[in-house]
């Protein structure tokens, strides 16, 4: 058997505890981020202190420590928990003779690695150099040695002046990058738009599930359509035990009994200090969050950090800009606890994604949610208005339609905003 552990570069983490009260939260997910990028975490630090120095980040005898135990492990790689400046990176780097990466690039390089389809593998690519921009330094002259690239920059200091012009050649090229990813991606979201019109269009309720990453969103998704669809293996969506392993929004029909149906939306997960960049340039795919009708927050129920990973949920959903939309807290994987499931608390469920009792009744929560102000009802249009009906196509769930002598008996599901208008033609 080979030891996977040998192949791994191994890393020493460390951050600065500003009297922070969730410190040892985040350095527990920045080991969770380090073994997501395939490296392997040999030993940690941490700095207790009233600020962060300015050129360094940590004081001078810590960073002493720091590369004395680092490199007595044998790590590569020292990883940072916090975004740091490009100035402090160098020092570091120089100081401690080894690479730095802070938190920002190593969620960067993760999103690298898990992007499979263009639009995801563009949004990567736009956030990381647009966080490169302002690093680059001139002994970094050749754009294939970059540090997002892969390379190394350890030992980049010396130079300075020589690489100079080169520095604007490759400023230049990376904002040529830059724009020229955006306008590709702003031909694919045109298309993502369109067909995101098309579905506000149908009025069709819509529904998206939100919430830290590996809670089980996407397994969530494959339950609802594996209970409720009939192309449920076709639409299934991509499941692993890892950090981001979806990082693209799949739109999925769920066709309830008597027919409630709604959209469903499941998207990028999250993590604490989701970078800026990333999440500028993956707007559009939390698009559909912002759009939606009712939230679902997936929370892994048998984590023990569940708390903290709802709060920063809350925190990532407020930073896109999501507000006053309706959330059902779903905890998930109750099969890992030792509490009974499936059940209803308010509006929460304890349930587990792999289970069919537990999707049914999560499909019930979602319909009483959902529906709640939409009213059922039999009109009896005039033949000669089909305006009317084409109008309740758009804005209704229109459940019967039958021509007759006298008018179209139509059986239809109004939302509160087209009932008084409607009011007229009910029998
Ligand atoms: N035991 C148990 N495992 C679950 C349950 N739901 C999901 N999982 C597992 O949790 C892991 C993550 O599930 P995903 O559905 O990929 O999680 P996600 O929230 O979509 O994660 P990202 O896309 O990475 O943000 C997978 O290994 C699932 O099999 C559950 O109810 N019980
Ligand atoms: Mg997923």
């Amino acid at each position: 058997m080979i030891d996977n552990q040998l192949h791994k570069t191994k890393a020493y983490i460390a951050g600065v505890n500003l009297n922070d009260p969730n410190f040892a939260y985040y350095m527990s997910e920045l080991a969770n981020l380090t073994q997501a990028n395939n490296m392997e975490v040999v030993g940690q630090s941490q700095q207790n202190s009233q600020q962060i120095v300015a050129g360094t980040y940590f004081g001078l005898g810590k960073i002493n420590e720091i590369k004395d135990m680092a490199r007595g492990l044998k790590a590569r790689v020292v990883i940072l928990n916090d975004e740091l400046t490009p100035v402090q990176i160098r020092n570091l780097e120089k100081l401690t003779k080894l690479r730095v990466i802070d938190r920002t690039e190593l969620i960067l390089e993760i999103f690298a690695k898990r992007a499979r389809t263009k639009q995801a593998k563009l949004q990567v690519q736009l956030a990381r150099l647009q966080y490169e921009l302002p690093r680059l330094h001139p002994s970094e002259n050749n754009l294939d040695q970059q540090r997002g690239n892969g390379g190394s920059s350890s030992g980049g200091f010396a130079n300075r002046g020589a690489g100079e012009s080169k520095l604007e050649l490759n400023r230049r090229t990376i904002g040529k990058q830059i724009s020229s990813i955006k306008k590709e991606l702003k031909a694919i979201t045109g298309q993502e738009e369109i067909k995101a019109k098309r579905r506000n269009q149908t009025h069709i309720p819509k529904v998206a599930l939100v919430g830290y990453t590996n809670a089980g969103k996407s397994t969530t998704m494959n339950g609802l359509l594996k209970e409720f669809s009939a192309e449920a293996d076709e639409k299934e969506v991509f499941v692993k035990d890892m950090l981001f392993a979806t990082l693209d929004t799949s739109v999925r029909r769920i066709d309830l009994p008597h027919n409630f149906s709604f959209i469903l939306s499941d998207t990028v997960g999250f993590i604490s200090k989701l970078p800026h960049n990333l999440i500028e340039s993956f707007k559009a795919t939390l698009q559909e969050a912002k759009d939606a009708d009712l939230l679902i927050n997936v929370v892994d129920a048998s984590d023990p950090n569940m708390l903290q990973m709802i709060r920063t949920t809350q925190t990532v959903l407020s930073e896109i800009g999501v507000k006053n939309i309706p959330i059902i807290t779903a905890y998930n994987k109750a099969d890992k606890t030792d509490r009974k499931f499936p059940q209803i608390e308010g509006s929460d469920v304890l349930y587990s994604a792999t289970d069919e009792q537990s999707i049914k009744l999560l499909a019930q929560l979602i319909t009483k949610q959902v529906f709640t102000n939409y009213q059922k009802c039999e009109l009896l249009l005039p033949l000669k208005d089909g305006k009317l009906l084409s109008y309740l196509h758009e804005h209704a769930q229109v459940i019967k339609e039958d021509y007759q002598t006298d008018g179209v008996h139509t059986e239809v599901r109004l939302a509160p905003e087209n009932q008084s208008q409607f009011e007229k033609y009910i029998v």
